[in-house]
């Protein structure tokens, strides 16, 4: 599965989001003279803040090309919800036929989504989740299970920690959080709050990292002359983990599993880029959750349906895995679910 998505994400060859856009315009120029009979899709994108971010876009781009009948309309919102609110606003007035959201925080959606419904536009709703007041203001969503994300990566932490008898209270970690308020940082967040509770690990302070690594790195060299006893950083997604490794070795520190040697631990989530990978294969991020960018070829499955009549499910979870370079687990259980780790081989 992992190699699927690693080799399907195209992440060796992750485009920039400029190159991607340069290809939806391109698309949309054509559209004046030949947008006959073509489904027009407005996609609203966060932005291009990660790796995962910019293989999540460009499975859409590679989805829904006008050889398949499709005029993607694709607006990054650079982070900011205000944008997307406006770009939403403008696939209502061009009447599109198809909204598709990545909500960038889960909250201050009713508004502009009850005018789409108004417009008798669905809405299709990817990654992570809106916070509305009726369930009706969206067609459907499809994404990933955050918090379990979180809670897998934690009982690969738990297991591990037992195997190499460090004694829970030996264990301080700092939490360098996602978006604040976006579904992934809500869920990742909740899964690490609620595993320190039930194993009595230290849990030092949650830190914003934005998903970005130059926040990562900032968040993490504050950290560590904050406090001298880390031996865990929980990045809420790999780029984050490439600032807070910077962060560990500028600060003499070496990562790396032996945290009773002194070694820093580093957990994260997305195994998107080959950077990632690599990570992971040497040992510099200890477990990886996987997160799924390749919504395109679902979103096409629900429009499908939906210009057939067919009424999709309203909520669609991704199977995601756990990566590790490290043997020491081999399968975690959450929830009477067992979930193999996939070994990294070197
Ligand atoms: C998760 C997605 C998160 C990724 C980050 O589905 O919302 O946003 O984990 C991305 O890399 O920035």
């Amino acid at each position: 599965m992992f190699l699927s998505v690693f080799s399907m994400a195209g992440c060796t060859s992750v485009s920039s989001v400029e190159d991607i856009e340069e290809v939806a315009d391109t698309q949309n120029v054509m559209e004046d003279d030949t947008d006959e009979g073509l489904i027009v899709i407005g996609f609203s994108q966060v932005g291009a803040e990660s790796d995962w971010r910019k293989a999540n876009t460009e499975s859409m781009v590679k989805t829904f090309t006008r050889e398949k009948g499709y005029d993607l309309i694709l607006e990054d919102a650079q982070q900011k919800q205000q944008n997307q609110i406006t770009a939403i606003r403008t696939f209502i007035q061009r009447e599109v036929d198809y909204i598709v959201l990545a909500p960038v925080t889960e909250d201050g959606w009713d508004t502009v989504l009850t005018e789409a419904k108004d417009a008798g536009i669905p809405v299709i709703i990817v990654d992570r989740m809106v916070n509305v007041s009726d369930p009706e203001l969206f067609k459907c969503w499809v994404g990933s299970d955050f918090e379990l994300e979180g809670r897998k990566a934690c009982e690969w932490l738990r297991n591990y920690c037992e195997n190499k008898e460090i004694a829970p209270e030996e264990v301080n970690i700092v939490d360098i959080q996602g978006t604040a308020g976006a579904s992934s940082q809500i869920g990742r967040t909740k899964g690490l709050k609620d595993a320190v509770r039930a194993n009595g690990w230290n849990l030092l302070e949650e830190a914003a990292g934005e998903y970005t690594q130059a926040k990562g790195r900032e968040a993490t060299s504050r950290l560590l002359r904050k406090y001298d006893n880390i031996n865990v950083v929980y990045c809420e997604n790999d780029n984050e983990a490439f600032g807070a490794i910077e962060a560990i070795e500028s600060a003499g520190r070496k990562v790396g599993n032996n945290i009773t040697a002194g070694q820093i631990m580093v957990i994260s989530f997305d195994g998107v880029s080959d950077q990632a990978i690599e990570y992971a294969k040497n040992g510099k991020i200890s477990c990886i959750g996987e997160c799924n960018p390749l919504h395109g070829p679902r979103v096409e499955k629900i429009i499908q349906n939906l210009q057939q009549g067919v009424t999709p499910d309203k909520y669609e979870y991704v199977d995601e895995d756990i990566f590790s370079g490290d043997s020491t687990v081999t399968s975690i259980e959450v929830d009477d679910s067992v979930y193999t780790i996939k070994i990294l081989g070197k």
